[in-house]
């Protein structure tokens, strides 16, 4: 037989340098996953966007959803894997993911900002920002939440190289930025929805963060907000607070959600996950499995209904 052997899209240990889920294995030869690189990091690595979904000859409506933006976050990038993991086992025999994944694809960044994370494994936990240098100042990257182009730097933001929100020298200096905004300018037709993972606060933030403004979508992003809330309620009572970044956290310019809002992603959410300060960015592992468990089913409500939408 000369048929090839379907090469098996293996999702293992090796996949990840931080592997959550140890016990976990799949494999599929179905091509429900393919990868692509989207650039490097300012230290050289590369940044891969996952794309999941049925394989197509014709362009599918899309979802992106990045994790890991900030380094001390480590829930976040827990979720992607786990929405990866969840996605390629669940295929097939959960109907809601195989409609999903039939009409749809789900491009995941798993890490946004990888220096940063690898720096908070290895120097010092609490590090939020990317690791560029710039001759002139000796503090070390910028946030890059606040370095997209949207209201960029105009409040809740800083301009001092050594604050923690510092906005970068100009919008999309941070190259991780530029290569997330520059891949989702390519892919703008076909994305729908943009979804970003952070930690911490339990809340379910959409546009604006960069002005008191509502969105022109504002009731219809409450209404999805507060479904997907719900659901994330349902599993194990955990509460999350939806709204408008700028009244339910804090104003702050220069976020990826409110940019992708306004390039003209209907559907764009930033979560901040658990817990609401008891432990903080420093999470119990104890608390990983379930933290993804009940984000999976507010996920999933927002691509329910952005299929159908
Ligand atoms: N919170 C977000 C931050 O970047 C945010 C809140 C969301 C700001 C959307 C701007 C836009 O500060 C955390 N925890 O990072
Ligand atoms: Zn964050």
């Amino acid at each position: 037989d000369l048929k090839p052997t379907p090469r098996a899209h293996s999702y293992t240990k090796r996949s990840f340098s931080h592997n959550f889920f140890p016990d976990w294995t799949v494999t599929s030869s179905s091509c429900l996953m393919t990868k692509q690189v989207i650039g490097n990091t300012y230290e050289g690595r590369a940044m891969t966007v996952l794309k999941i979904g049925k394989a197509s000859s014709s362009t599918k409506p899309a979802i992106f959803m990045d994790c890991g933006i900030h380094a001390r976050e480590w829930i976040s990038p827990a979720f992607c894997q786990w929405f990866v993991k969840e996605a390629l086992s669940t295929y097939g025999t959960d109907s809601q993911m195989t409609s999903l994944l039939d009409q749809m694809d789900v491009y995941v960044l798993p890490v946004f900002n990888i220096d940063g994370y690898d720096f908070t494994h290895k120097s010092n936990r609490m590090w939020r920002k990317t690791r560029s240098r710039r001759s002139g100042s000796s503090c070390i990257g910028a946030d890059p939440n606040r370095n997209f182009d949207a209201g960029w730097c105009s409040m809740g933001a800083s301009s001092n190289p050594c604050s923690d929100t510092f906005c970068g020298y100009t919008p999309e200096s941070e190259i991780e930025v530029k290569n997330v905004a520059d891949f989702i300018r390519r892919n703008k037709s076909t994305i729908k929805a943009y979804l970003t993972i952070h930690s911490y606060s339990q809340l379910l933030l959409f546009p604006y963060s960069y002005t008191y403004d509502l969105a022109a979508d504002h009731n219809e992003l409450m209404k999805v907000a507060e479904g997907a809330s719900s659901a994330l309620r349902s599993l194990y009572g955990t509460r999350y607070t939806s709204g408008p970044g700028a009244t339910t956290i804090y104003p702050a310019a220069g976020g990826s959600d409110d940019w992708a809002y306004d390039l003209g992603v209907k559907y764009s959410y930033t979560f901040e996950l658990r817990d609401t300060g008891r432990y903080g960015f420093l999470l119990p592992e104890s608390q990983i499995k379930p933290t993804c468990e009940e984000t999976m089913l507010a996920v999933k409500y927002i691509a329910a209904y952005v299929q159908k939408n």
